[in-house]
């Protein structure tokens, strides 16, 4: 999508500190963390949520890159997935991503 901010973070057309990466998706670091590690990962093509008709290889590839992602970052600990999903959720970038957040006790807590 031209305007999408996301997409032109896939396309390298934005800098980001990328973690991951190969075909299918990118992994990097959020600008405005929320803990030690924040990582997001996003699919390469352009889905508004998860439940915008995700094709099954791009989820699979999505949780290749969280576990890419936690032996990179050393989250052996244990970690946070978040998937905001619409505005009521939270959801600010209408680019499909799931947050990976670590590298602290989190607590037992979900919000
Ligand atoms: P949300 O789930 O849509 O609320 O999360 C969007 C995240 O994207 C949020 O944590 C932002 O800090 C992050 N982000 C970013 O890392 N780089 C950007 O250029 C923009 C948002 I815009």
């Amino acid at each position: 999508m031209d305007d999408c901010i996301f997409c032109k973070i896939a396309a390298h057309e934005i800098p980001s500190t990328i973690v991951y990466e190969d075909d299918k998706v990118v992994a990097f670091d959020d600008l405005n963390p929320q803990a030690p590690v924040h990582t997001l990962v996003i699919p390469k093509g352009h889905y508004e949520n998860i439940v915008d008709g995700v094709p099954a290889d791009v989820l699979e590839a999505m949780t290749h890159a969280i576990a890419e992602v936690a032996k990179i970052k050393g989250l052996d600990r244990g970690f946070r997935v978040i998937a905001n999903t619409g505005a009521s959720a939270g959801q600010t970038v209408m680019h499909f991503h799931m947050h990976v957040l670590g590298g602290k006790d989190l607590g037992e807590g979900l919000i």
